[in-house]
């Protein structure tokens, strides 16, 4: 009797010990930095919203850039290394399109203001820093709060050439998203959560002027699946041969406001890409984005869920895959 219930033990223990080893996030958790740095989460929310209270833009540049950072190469803040004379970085691949500056300054200057405290001088990743500099942004521009996990290391490896085929296009259909997102251990559900996003932010005209002018290569026509009056209106704010500088709001209704109006825009067929429109046309994500769009609750509750799964891709916390950065941009 006694032997069976040490081997009872053990085998629960076994167990236990399995279920914390087998994901790559299991040493991630809330609160990492309680005893490390004890106000990691203030110092970071103060310099993140004197940063917002500067420019806007500091909401989705710091949205997109842990996205990207976490879709190349696990989220180890790889996508904030500058290149150098040999080393052409993630950041400097093509396909970074206007990750704004603002998301960068926004780790830099939230990192200085860690580094400020003695007792937190490089004891806290620039990995975890964007993370919590995302979620801060998120509740600034009014979307919900959360508890974040910590204990990230920062990548020892950036490269250009690590981004090709890794992040999702606009033009994508709901196959090529759900497959890109399941290479990530995201789902269906998580990608369409996430998609929300697009709710803040805006998107130069050529990431979308093949849905307005020619569509098909047939002279003159627009995309069927999107919305005529607001065609009409994308035509107006980006003419042909318009300033490739020139970028427009992704979200016509709210463009400020972390919402689910991006569904209901969906719903009325004013999604900006076709990765977006899809979400409403395909008979496999219309459902998903009908309660959402309804239900704003609904919609928070899934979007936490699916941005804390974001933030344990590929995540590193054995020493030898990565460290603390002392400077973000720049490999120890
Ligand atoms: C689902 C597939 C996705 C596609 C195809 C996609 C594609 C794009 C594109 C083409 C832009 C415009 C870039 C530009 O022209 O400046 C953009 C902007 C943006 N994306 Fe996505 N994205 C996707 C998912 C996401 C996700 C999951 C997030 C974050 C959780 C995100 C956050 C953003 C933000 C915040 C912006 C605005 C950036 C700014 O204003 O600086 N996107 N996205
Ligand atoms: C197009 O958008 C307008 C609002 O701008 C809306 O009233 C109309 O129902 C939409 N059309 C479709 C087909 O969804
Ligand atoms: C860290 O990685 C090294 C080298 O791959 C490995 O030998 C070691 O067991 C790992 N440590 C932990 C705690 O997983
Ligand atoms: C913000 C940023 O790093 N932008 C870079 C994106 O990539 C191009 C080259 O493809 C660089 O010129 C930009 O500086």
């Amino acid at each position: 009797m006694a032997k069976l219930n040490l081997e009872l033990l053990l085998l629960i223990s076994v167990c236990t010990t399995c279920l914390v080893v087998q994901p790559s996030s299991a040493q991630l958790r809330q609160n990492y930095y309680s005893k490390i740095c004890p106000n990691v989460e203030s110092i970071v929310r103060n310099a993140v919203t004197k940063k917002f209270q500067q420019t806007f833009v500091t909401v989705p540049g710091t949205l997109r850039l842990f996205f990207h950072d976490c879709f190349v190469n696990g989220c180890d803040a790889s996508v904030i290394v500058a290149s150098t004379a040999n080393n052409k970085a993630e950041k400097d691949n093509s396909d970074n399109l206007s990750l704004a500056g603002d998301g960068f300054d926004t780790v830099i200057k939230a990192k200085a203001a860690v580094d400020a405290v003695t007792q937190c001088r490089n004891k806290v990743s620039c990995a975890d820093i964007l993370t919590m500099a995302t979620r801060d942004v998120i509740s600034l521009a009014g979307g919900p709060s959360y508890a974040v996990e910590l204990g990230r290391l920062d990548g020892l490896v950036s490269t250009a050439a690590s981004v090709n085929g890794k992040l999702p296009q606009p033009s994508f259909n709901l196959n090529q998203l759900n497959s890109l997102f399941a290479a990530n251990g995201l789902s269906q559900t998580d990608m369409i959560a996430l998609s929300a996003a697009h709710t803040l932010g805006f998107s130069h005209c050529n990431r979308f002027s093949n849905r307005i002018y020619d569509f098909g290569r047939r002279k003159g026509a627009i995309d069927p699946s999107l919305n005529k009056t607001y065609a009409t209106q994308l035509q107006g704010m980006c003419p042909r041969n318009v300033d490739p500088n020139v970028a427009i709001n992704m979200d016509p209704i709210t463009p400020r406001t972390f919402d689910n109006i991006y569904f209901r825009n969906l719903q009325q067929r004013m999604g900006l890409f076709t990765s977006d429109q899809i979400l409403a046309d395909d008979s496999r994500s219309r459902p998903t984005v009908d309660t959402w769009a309804a239900n704003s609750n609904a919609f928070n509750t899934a979007f936490i869920a699916a941005i804390t799964r974001l933030g344990r891709v590929g995540v590193k916390t054995n020493t030898s895959q990565g460290n603390i950065r002392r400077d973000c941009s720049v490999f120890n």
